[in-house]
């Protein structure tokens, strides 16, 4: 059995979002197998967006992902990394498509709700920093 790390960032908190979103993820047949309530720091985030440190808007990705708590979660099923990624859709607003995650609740790229691991590789890595660490 695959397993991916979720977070649901502050923005689906803030607008109530969880239950909905969650409620997706069971539905395409996948298990939460753990959750918690985190709040983020830059520490964690230049960690977990190490690719993105560089970029002109990642003091604005710090902003939004300490505004508040997420849920970070892990989600288990058969091809669970590739199978979130197609229920959050695509990352930048543009390419978003409706019927996903992110076409259907977000309206721009920074703010789009959920994250998912990209790879089985990351999978594991993120589960470690968000859940064996803390
Ligand atoms: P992903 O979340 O689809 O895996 P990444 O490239 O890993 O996309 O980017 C991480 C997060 O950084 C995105 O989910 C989004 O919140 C933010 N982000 C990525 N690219 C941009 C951008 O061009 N402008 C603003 N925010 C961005
Ligand atoms: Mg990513």
């Amino acid at each position: 059995m695959e397993r991916t790390c979720i977070i649901l960032k502050p923005d689906a908190l803030k607008r109530r979002l969880a239950g909905k979103i969650i409620s997706r993820i069971e539905d395409k047949g996948y298990i939460i197998a753990d959750a918690r309530m985190l709040r983020l720091d830059e520490a964690i985030l230049r960690e977990h967006y190490s690719h993105l440190v560089d970029k002109p808007f990642f003091p604005d990705i710090v902003a939004y992902m300490v505004s508040g708590p997420v849920l970070a979660m892990i989600v288990e099923g058969e091809n669970a990394v590739l199978g979130m990624r197609q229920i959050i859709g695509a990352t930048h607003f543009e390419d978003v498509t409706a019927g996903t995650i992110r076409g259907d609740y977000a309206f721009n790229t920074e703010q789009n709700l959920i994250h998912g691991s990209d790879s089985k590789e990351s999978a594991e890595l993120e589960i470690e920093r968000f859940f064996a660490r803390r």
